[in-house]
């Protein structure tokens, strides 16, 4: 029987970071750095820079996506201080000493603490000049209230039981009537943005637009990428730009992200929500419509790079005995990577540890779109060599399972 490669051997096979992906602080938007320097070099060095942003460790929070994507495509210079959210795990008492809600995110802009992500970007947009269009521009109030109305259709038809007198196909109709509206907005101007160029509109829309998209498609079965075709260039012209690629998270982590934080999200229970369901969370997972840009020539490599890098911690949390799971891993490692052995058999006893980590690879926190997608395939093509079982279900409360402090690696 074929034996799976070591670590070191895995090491040896790695070529990730390379190229401009090794500078994380100059090179592309990623959720990785803590420092943001753009190819600045600021006066006082790092305690000189006016920013500093709190975000949440997961690179979840659709607030703080916001505030993010705006700091990135600006190019502004600034630190990154991640913070645990209530449902992941306890929030760090330093933080709740400085923000005593601990709500995310929060700026610190010259020395002043500044909560709620739209006040925070009418502050940048004081200190550094507007996004093209700042957020108090005629243009982009009514587009902002237009993505609160779209929120409010989703929030309605997502995170309510569907049972009664057909509210689903109601809510549906309304979410859709709202939509409209969107596309009616996006054709008003000639490219693919919300106005004429690129600006704080787009990135208003991005944070719930993104998690819309991959929800509905979970819990509905409703397909927002193509159904709507403004809605599907939109998109594709996000995922042109490397700083929204970088913030960009998968279907899976949303679906599985959403209902601690929304208190709970409901499935309509139609075959075509089922096999959409299934789909995420069992793969294939190419092809589907989170991502659509051509998959990187890296992402096998990134995948290994980070499992290889997160392991003692990955073997240490998964469910199944570490020297078993260790070697298991080490198989799925291999397979992600594609080193040419074809898929090696995982011992028999791991039974469902490498689907347990299949469905806890969290995007972009760990790694990229397509990186998690060659993982979760080899960590399931791996496991299907033994096991048919299904992993551990993924909590639907709260998400301790994956809480950071598990993650933390020695400086
Ligand atoms: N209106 C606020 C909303 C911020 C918000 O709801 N943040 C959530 C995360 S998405 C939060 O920090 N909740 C506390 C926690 O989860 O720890 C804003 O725009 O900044």
């Amino acid at each position: 029987m074929t034996a799976p490669l070591t670590w070191p051997e895995l090491e040896a096979l790695t070529t990730w970071p390379q190229g401009e992906w090794a500078d994380r602080t100059n090179g592309p938007t990623n959720a990785q750095a803590r420092l943001r320097l753009f190819g600045h070099d600021p006066a006082g060095g790092e305690a000189g820079l006016r920013v500093t942003l709190y975000r949440d460790n997961h690179a979840w929070c659709p607030y703080c996506q916001k505030v993010w994507l705006w700091l990135e495509e600006k190019q502004i210079p600034y630190r990154i201080e991640k913070v645990t959210m209530f449902c992941y795990g306890e929030k760090e008492s330093w933080y709740k000493r400085i923000v005593p809600s601990g709500m995310l995110p929060a700026l610190a802009l010259d020395g002043r603490m500044i909560t709620e992500s739209d006040d925070i970007l009418i502050a940048l947009e004081s200190a550094f000049g507007p996004l093209t269009y700042a957020m108090e521009d005629p243009k982009v109030l009514p587009l902002r209230r237009l993505e609160r109305l779209l929120f409010r259709a989703w929030c309605n038809w997502l995170c309510r039981p569907a049972s009664l007198m057909n509210r689903d196909g109601l809510s549906r109709q309304k979410f859709q009537e709202i939509v409209d509206l969107v596309e009616a907005a996006l054709a008003a101007t000639p490219g693919p943005y919300f106005l004429d160029q690129f600006s704080s509109a787009d990135v208003i829309f991005t944070p719930y637009v993104e998690r819309m998209n991959a929800s509905l498609y979970y819990y509905k079965g409703y397909n927002l990428r193509d159904n709507n075709p403004r809605l599907g260039d939109w998109f594709d012209a996000m995922e042109t730009r490397t700083t929204y690629r970088g913030t960009q998270s998968d279907f899976h982590t949303h679906s599985h992200d959403l209902p601690p934080q929304m208190g709970g999200c409901y499935g309509n229970g139609e075959p075509e929500a089922q096999r959409c369901a299934a789909r995420v969370d069992q793969g294939p997972w190419a092809g589907l419509p989170d991502g659509r840009y051509a998959e990187p020539e890296t992402s096998r490599a990134e995948a290994l790079a980070r499992v290889i890098k997160h392991r003692e911690n990955i073997i240490r949390v998964n469910p199944v005995d570490d020297t078993t799971f260790d070697e298991a891993l080490r198989c799925g490692a291999d397979a992600a990577d594609d080193g040419g052995m074809g898929p090696v058999p995982p011992p028999g006893g791991q039974r469902w540890g490498l689907r347990y980590l299949r469905d806890r690879i969290n995007v972009p926190r760990d790694m990229s779109i397509y990186a998690a997608r060659r993982l979760r395939q080899a960590l399931e093509d791996t496991a299907a060599l033994v096991s048919d079982r299904p992993g551990p279900p993924i909590p639907v409360r709260n998400r301790y399972d994956q809480n950071p402090q598990e993650f933390a690696i020695a400086p």
